[in-house]
């Protein structure tokens, strides 16, 4: 079939909107109408040149949310007409980092993935000249169509709005669910989150459901903190404004007979290796616990003085927050339906296909949290 697509050319190029040729599903692979789907800064990662396994062309996007419209041989837990969000994090309930209980990285289909190809090494996408087109992240949600394998499809209830749901494909899960499954928030905890974008408000909006006395925001823009109070945050912090980030917001939290100071946990949302840096070292001695969710540019790499870990700070990283996509995201679902979780208002801009470009250009004038493609 013929399908409009939104496609990554080249590195640093803008995306290129365009009919593209995709085949049917193959055997356990699902053909899915996509209903809308957020801009995240990862796609603008891979999108720029950043991402060491970035391949062009591909068509980015792996935020989504839409319909099944066709299955391939042996799908048994999906039929058409059945509303899924794709799952960049997919669960095969079978390999070992499945069976392990301890990871969501189900890793059945990671090697390819990262190929920009489906499991049988090939690509369903093409342009209409027979070039191959590359998957993204086992997504490609910025197509109006797309082919995904079975375990990489969250099947949710079917009154769910398509154009707040498609956030949960992402970043919903996964500040939220850095909050309560990599780091374990306890009720009456400090915290700190670096970034307040569409993934760091949503590990402010965790924070609160974990119900932290002390939400300590940090961004370079000031805009960015109106959203935050409104999310939980109790207390802002400009990089620019002040002279040493980690001694402010150690002198922060320090209360009573704790001199000392420090956050119980710190979250990185920028992506910087030098904010990561400050994430882990404004954790409180002792017992801190910094999550990495930020992702960095090849080559990057982040350092910090060994003795920050010696004194009992922990250093962790999560992908997708944790989560099990086919197990939890329709929990997820649920909690947005049930006035749960709070998306609508991180959803700032609306965008067609047509003005994708515009979406990333949003991202960088600070403009935006989300910015969401209906089709
Ligand atoms: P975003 O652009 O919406 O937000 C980033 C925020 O960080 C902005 O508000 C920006 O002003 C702020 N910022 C930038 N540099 C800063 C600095 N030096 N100090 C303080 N604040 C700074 O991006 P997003 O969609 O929220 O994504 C955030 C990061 O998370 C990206 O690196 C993205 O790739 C990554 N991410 C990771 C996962 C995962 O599973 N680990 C999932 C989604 C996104
Ligand atoms: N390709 C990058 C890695 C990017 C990365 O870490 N991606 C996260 C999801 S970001 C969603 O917005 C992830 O899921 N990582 C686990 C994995 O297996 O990719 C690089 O640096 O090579
Ligand atoms: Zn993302």
């Amino acid at each position: 079939m013929r399908t409009k697509a939104a496609v990554a050319l080249e590195a640093g190029k803008p995306l290129e909107i365009m009919e593209v040729e995709l085949e049917g599903p193959k055997a356990g692979e699902v053909l899915v109408e996509i209903k809308a789907t957020g801009l995240c800064h990862t796609d603008e990662f891979t999108r720029s040149g950043d991402d060491p396994e970035g391949i062009f062309p591909a068509i980015l996007g792996h935020e989504g949310a839409g319909v099944v419209m066709e299955v391939g041989e042996g799908v048994t837990t999906l039929k058409p007409g059945d509303h899924v969000i794709p799952l960049y994090t997919p669960e095969c309930r079978e390999c070992a980092s499945c069976l392990s209980g301890k990871t969501n990285l189900c890793t059945a289909i990671r090697n390819t993935q990262g190929q920009g190809l489906m499991p049988d090494g090939t690509t369903r996408f093409k342009m209409l000249d027979g070039t191959p087109i590359h998957h993204y992240m086992g997504c490609s949600t910025f197509a109006n169509h797309t082919v995904m394998p079975e375990i990489a499809l969250a099947k949710v209830r079917d009154d769910a709005p398509f154009d707040k749901i498609c956030y949960i494909g992402c970043g919903v899960t996964t500040g939220i669910g850095a909050v309560i499954n990599t780091a374990g928030v306890e009720i009456g905890s400090t915290a700190a989150v670096f970034g307040l974008g569409g993934i760091g408000l949503n590990v402010i909006q965790g924070l609160r459901m974990a119900g932290c006395d002390m939400i300590i925001g940090v961004d370079l823009n000031d805009d960015k903190a109106e959203m935050a109070k409104k999310f939980g945050m109790t207390h802002f912090v400009n990089p620019t404004k002040v002279e040493n980030t980690v001694q402010e917001i150690v002198n922060m939290t320090k209360k009573g007979n704790d001199q000392i100071g420090g956050v119980d946990y710190s979250f990185d949302a920028t992506g910087n290796v030098k904010v990561m840096r400050d994430a882990l070292e404004c954790s409180h001695r002792g017992w801190g616990c910094s999550v990495i969710i930020g992702v960095a540019p090849a080559g990057a790499e982040i350092s910090t003085r060994p003795f920050q870990l010696v004194t009992g700070r922990v250093w962790k990283g999560t992908a997708f927050g944790g989560a099990k996509g086919r197990t939890d995201v329709p929990k997820f679902v649920d909690w947005y339906m049930d006035g749960k979780i709070e998306i609508d208002p991180m959803i700032t801009h609306k965008l067609k296909l047509e003005e994708i470009n515009h979406g990333f250009e949003l991202m960088h004038e600070g403009k935006s949290i989300r910015a969401v493609v209906e089709f």
